[in-house]
């Protein structure tokens, strides 16, 4: 009688015995399969079942519990962007799961993979209102709120459906344009079970690289051949396919600038001669004017977001046409979307830029590029870009600027250490005047800018690379949103040095408002106390030392590199450095090199 039942007969497909598995052990095995090495989240009622599940796979599956679920994504944010591997994220029902948010956006918009899972109401009382169920427009709904910021959501209504979810969501996060996707389990599927076959994740992934039009790529590499001033700009999709070597094969074989966007930063050893630095707002002279003035421009993987093309005011950083545009991209939406082309290939990074390099070899030999003047002209505007930024690297005020602070900090750190900015002055300054040695060692929250990214992503990133200093330069304003963070890296002993640059506001911000609605403008943007006007902000010393970390203020430029020395010696401990950082205008502030769109209300345009 039994072994004629239909489940004993489901148990022996293809003579091997498959278990019953609960929701949450389809996926804590699936976890263990792919070879997830941590976990990060917060448990609640809404997800209990698949966090047990966790319970009894611990040595697998390592439990980081950070102190808020947004904290959770920008760790495992981090994690990608320093490795190229995705973490798993989990959160309860409703707030836990909305508070995922800013961390889910942030992924989406540099092209990050994170998985994350959210518990839903029971299906079985969807729409009742269930604790935490936002139910009054529609029934278990959170997926809606996650559709514009993910590549794709799910909510699972029977515990069957999720081995195919769950090998689909790391397939769908980290292949093609790699982004964030979330999974919602209602409570009583992750605890139902069910006898089925955990899929082999290699079995349901592509492998290999999309390689470009051969009849595309010679013509992008004839119009390259013929170039007498051509510039590479490589943008994030150059790091994450690891094109590094073949973009600086292709730029020494033409002899072509390389400029990078801020994703792209650390694509070119920046003491590489052809590296140019950067264009944009926030670029450098020399990347701009090097990138107007390209007869042909090969941008790699980059999606000429404003603050690359300043604001696409025409001839500020691009000239586009009559420059010819060669855009490469493994996405096709991004190509043409705001540039016109005259070629564009559909492809990744790295297996084009191979197939450019083959193309020119049959048909033109290395340029001696050193002997060329438009390389002499390369290296004459580098210099000038360097003498543009010297008076604040070299400044002896006190408190220092963030240029000198920054400069400091370059002699303290090892080429290959790992530095990572989020917002305000900090991630723009680091980009424009830290010079950065290889891929992955620059890691920026680049096209969302999100405060309070920094504190977190930096614990990814140390998790991801134990063995590289990891130094996150952080403004004050970016290091309170999610200063709470400090106690996941006490509790993990995760040694992360924090430079808190402390000028007391959001003083990117106020300069802004300075630079272009005038110096009597500022507003909403200092920290200051009501009644007597003083400027004010916590204590971080003794904020630092609450959570358990070693603290430090550094108020000299010569007491800099002493400081990080010693907190990097330390193997267990995170440390919080504070320095104190200029706040007068325009010390406060780095170099504006190109233009950007800041829309000026009409009664001041009035005035003049
Ligand atoms: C979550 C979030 N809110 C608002 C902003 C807008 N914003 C950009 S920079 C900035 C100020 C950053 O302050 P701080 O970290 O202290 O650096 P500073 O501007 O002083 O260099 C603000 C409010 C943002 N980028 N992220």
């Amino acid at each position: 009688m039994y072994l004629d039942s239909p489940s004993i007969i489901r148990m022996f497909v293809g003579g091997s015995f498959m278990p019953d598995y609960t929701g949450g052990e389809i996926i804590a095995e699936y976890l263990i399969k792919e070879g997830v090495p941590y976990v990060v989240g917060i448990p609640g009622h809404g997800n209990l079942a698949m966090v047990d599940a966790f319970k009894d796979r611990e040595d697998s599956l390592k439990i980081i519990q950070v102190r808020h679920e947004q904290a959770a994504v920008h760790l495992a944010d981090g994690y990608y962007r320093a490795s190229g591997r995705p973490l798993f994220c989990f959160t309860s029902i409703g707030p836990g799961a909305y508070n995922t948010v800013v961390g889910i956006a942030t992924a989406f918009v540099d092209s990050s993979a994170v998985v994350v899972a959210s518990g839903e109401a029971h299906t079985y009382m969807f729409g009742r209102g269930v604790l935490q169920e936002n139910e009054r427009k529609y029934w278990a709904d959170t997926l809606s709120v996650m559709r514009p910021i993910t590549k794709r959501v799910w909510r699972v209504t029977r515990v069957d459906q999720l081995p195919f979810v769950i090998h689909q969501a790391f397939r769908i996060s980290t292949t093609g344009r790699p982004g964030p996707v979330h999974i919602f389990i209602p409570m009583d599927v992750q605890a139902d079970s069910v006898n089925v076959e955990i899929p082999e994740p290699t079995k349901h992934r592509s492998a290999g690289r999309v390689r470009g039009d051969p009849l595309l790529v010679k013509r992008a590499a004839e119009i390259l051949a013929g170039a007498e001033r051509p510039v590479i700009l490589a943008g994030g999709g150059v790091i994450a396919s690891n094109a590094s070597r073949e973009l600086v094969e292709l730029a020494e074989y033409l002899g072509a600038a390389v400029i990078t966007t801020m994703m792209g930063k650390g694509a070119i050893p920046e003491d590489h001669p052809l590296c140019a630095f950067y264009a944009g707002s926030k670029g450098s002279s020399c990347g701009n004017k090097l990138a107007s003035n390209a007869d042909v421009l090969l941008a790699v993987g980059c999606r000429f977001a404003d603050e690359t093309t300043s604001s696409y005011k025409h001839g500020v950083s691009f000239s586009i046409p009559p420059t010819k545009l060669i855009h490469v991209d493994i996405d096709p939406n991004e190509i043409g979307k705001n540039y016109p082309t005259e070629v564009g290939i559909v492809g990744d990074a790295k297996a084009v830029l191979q197939q450019i390099i083959e193309a020119l070899k049959a048909m033109m030999n290395k340029r001696k590029y050193e002997d060329l003047p438009y390389f002499r002209k390369i290296q004459e505007l580098k210099r000038e870009w360097k003498k543009i930024l010297e008076p604040l690297q070299k400044s002896d005020k006190i408190p220092m600027t963030t240029s000198r602070f920054l400069f400091e900090l370059r002699k303290a750190l090892n080429r290959d250490a790992i530095v990572v900015g989020a917002a305000g002055h900090a991630q723009a300054q680091l980009f424009q005047e830290f010079p950065v040695y290889g891929p992955r060692t620059h890691i920026s929250s680049g096209g969302m800018s999100t405060m309070g990214w920094a504190v977190p992503a930096a614990l990814g990133v140390k998790l991801a690379k134990p063995d590289k200093q990891v130094v996150a330069v952080c403004g004050d304003g970016d290091f309170q949103m999610t200063c709470q963070e400090l106690a996941t890296a006490v509790q993990y002993e995760i040694p992360v040095v924090y430079c808190v640059l402390n000028n007391y506001g959001w003083l990117s911000i106020r300069d802004l408002q300075l630079d272009v609605y005038g110096v009597n403008r500022g507003f909403a943007t200092e920290f200051r106390k009501k009644s007597t006007g003083e400027l004010y902000n916590p204590d971080f010393l003794k904020l630092a030392e609450a959570f358990g970390c070693n603290a430090k203020r550094v108020e000299k430029p010569d007491e800099v590199v002493p400081a990080i020395k010693e907190a990097l010696a330390l193997t267990d401990q995170p440390t919080v450095i504070e320095v104190p950082t200029q706040y007068e205008y325009p010390w406060s502030e780095g170099k504006n090199a190109g233009w950007w769109d800041v829309p000026i209300p009409t009664y001041l345009k009035k005035k003049g």
